[in-house]
C-alpha cells in the first residue's frame, strides 16, 4: 500500500479483516506500506498491521513478493504510481478520483488495458457502491422495481471547512487534489449515479464557489504534505472549490441534480441519494447507512408510502459474512467489501469493478462540470426589484 493517512487506515482495516470475514480462495498478506517519511511509515506499519515499510514506491513495485499495489495517496501521484505498477505486472487498486485530469485518467486506462492482456487487473476505490443498502438499491433498479428512472437527486454534504482557520491542507490545493469538493466527494455521487442507473451523462451545467479563499499554512511535517495547525500569520490561497452544484442529463432520459460541499454546517458525511422512477422511488443517507427507503407505486394506493428497509438480513448484499439481523454495519465495512470483491475477481481471473474505464467516465464528468462552471454562459441575470419593468424582453425573465 502506498500512502497511510485516512484512506490508508481505512484500506488497512479492510486488508486485515477480509480473510476473516469472507471465505476467499486467495489469502491477503499485508507485506509493506510506503510513505515519504521513514519514521511515520514505520509507525504506520506498526499501527495498521503491515509486515514491512519503505519510503520509495518504486522499490515497492519492484519487489517480487508484492502482487497487488493499493494506491492511497493524493490524486497528483495516482497516474505515475498506477502506470508503473501495472507495467511491473502488479494488480492495482487506486483510490478515487482516478486522477487529477482527464489526460492522466486516459493514460491510466491505456496502461490498464495493456496490463489486462497479461491478466493484470485494476479497479478504482469507489467504496460506497459496496454499502449493502446501495448494492440493494442497485439490484432493485436493475430488476425494474423503480421502473424508468426520471430523477437522480444526489448531495454529498460535509462541514469540515466552515472554520476559516482550518489550515491549507493538500485537499485545498489544486496541484495535489485536482479539485476540491467536486473531485473529492462529488466524484462519489457521480459514480453512484452512473452505477445505479447504468447510464452515462450527456451534458452538465455547473457552478462552483470558494467561500474562504485564504487559509493559514499548516505546520510542515517531515514527509507530510500538510498537517493541522499553522505558522503564525502565514496564509496561502485556496485553489479549489469549496462547493460545486450541477445539473445533468443522463442518456436514459433522466434529469439529475448534484451538490458537493464542505460548508454544509452540521452535515458531517451526508451522502444522500434519491431516485424517482415510473414505478417507485428510493432514498439513501450515508449517515443512516444500514437503511434504504423504498416507495413502491405498484402497491394499492391506500397502502403506499416510503418504507424503511433495514438492510441487515442474511440475503442482503454482503450481510451473511457479518452479524444477525439488526446488528448494523459501519463505514469501514464498505472497504472490506471492496477488498473482498477485488481479491475474488483477481483469484477468478475476472475484471474487478469499477474499472479504470468506469472511473474515467467520472473524470470526464468532473472535467465537464469544471468547464461548464468556467464558461457560465447558461446564467440568465435576474433583474433587481428596482429595475423598471422589462419591455417584454424574454432574456430578462
Ligand atoms: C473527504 O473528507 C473524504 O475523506 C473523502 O476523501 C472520502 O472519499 C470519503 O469517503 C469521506 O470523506
Amino acid at each position: 500500500m502506498v500512502g497511510h493517512a485516512f484512506m490508508g487506515a481505512a484500506h488497512s482495516q479492510a486488508w486485515r479483516t477480509v480473510n476473516h470475514a469472507f471465505d476467499l480462495s486467495a489469502q491477503v498478506e499485508m507485506t509493506a506500506v510506503c510513505g515519504r517519511d521513514p519514521e511515520r511509515a514505520a509507525a504506520a506499519a506498526e499501527r495498521l498491521g503491515w509486515a514491512d515499510h519503505l519510503t520509495d514506491w518504486r522499490e515497492l513495485i519492484a519487489r517480487d513478493d508484492i502482487d497487488v499495489v493499493d494506491i492511497c495517496t493524493p490524486g497528483d501521484s495516482h497516474a505515475e504510481i498506477a502506470i508503473a505498477a501495472l507495467e511491473a505486472g502488479k494488480h492495482v487498486l487506486c483510490e478515487k478520483p482516478l486522477a487529477n485530469s482527464v489526460a492522466e485518467a486516459r493514460a491510466m486506462v491505456a496502461a490498464a488495458e495493456r496490463a489486462r492482456e497479461a491478466g493484470i487487473r485494476s479497479a478504482c476505490g469507489f467504496n460506497y457502491r459496496r454499502v449493502p443498502a446501495v448494492a440493494l438499491l442497485h439490484s432493485l433498479i436493475a430488476s425494474g422495481r423503480l421502473g424508468e428512472i426520471r430523477h437522480v437527486r444526489a448531495v454529498y454534504l460535509q462541514d469540515w471547512l466552515t472554520d476559516p482557520d482550518f489550515p491549507l491542507t493538500w485537499r485545498l490545493r489544486r496541484e495535489y487534489a485536482g479539485s476540491g469538493a467536486l473531485g473529492d466527494i462529488g466524484a462519489h455521487i457521480i459514480d453512484l449515479a452512473l452505477y445505479l442507473t447504468g447510464s452515462q451523462f450527456s451534458g452538465v451545467c455547473g457552478l462552483t464557489e470558494t467561500f474562504v479563499r485564504s487559509r493559514p499554512l499548516p505546520h510542515a511535517e517531515p514527509g507530510g504534505l500538510t498537517a493541522r495547525g499553522s505558522l503564525a500569520g502565514e496564509h496561502g490561497e485556496v485553489t479549489v472549490d469549496d462547493a460545486t452544484l450541477f445539473l445533468g442529463r443522463l442518456d436514459n432520459g433522466a434529469v439529475a441534480s448534484f451538490e458537493a460541499t464542505r460548508f454544509a454546517t452540521g452535515r458531517k458525511n451526508a451522502l444522500r441519494l434519491e431516485l424517482n422512477g415510473s414505478l417507485g422511488s428510493a432514498a439513501f443517507d450515508l449517515e443512516r447507512l444500514n437503511e434504504l427507503e423504498f416507495f413502491d407505486a405498484t402497491q394499492p394506493g391506500a397502502e403506499q408510502g416510503f418504507r424503511r428497509i433495514l438492510v441487515t438480513e442474511a440475503d442482503h448484499p454482503y450481510i451473511a459474512a457479518w452479524w444477525p439481523p439488526g446488528h448494523i454495519l459501519g463505514y469501514e465495512h464498505s472497504f472490506t467489501h471492496q477488498a473482498r470483491d477485488l481479491v475474488a475477481a483477481i483469484a477468478a481471473g475476472k475484471d474487478p469493478q469499477p474499472s479504470f474505464v468506469e472511473a474515467l467516465q467520472v473524470q470526464l464528468v468532473l472535467d465537464a462540470v469544471e468547464r461548464s462552471a468556467r464558461a457560465s454562459t447558461a446564467w440568465t441575470q435576474v433583474p433587481g426589484a428596482e429595475t423598471p419593468a422589462a419591455e417584454n424582453t424574454p432574456e430578462q425573465v
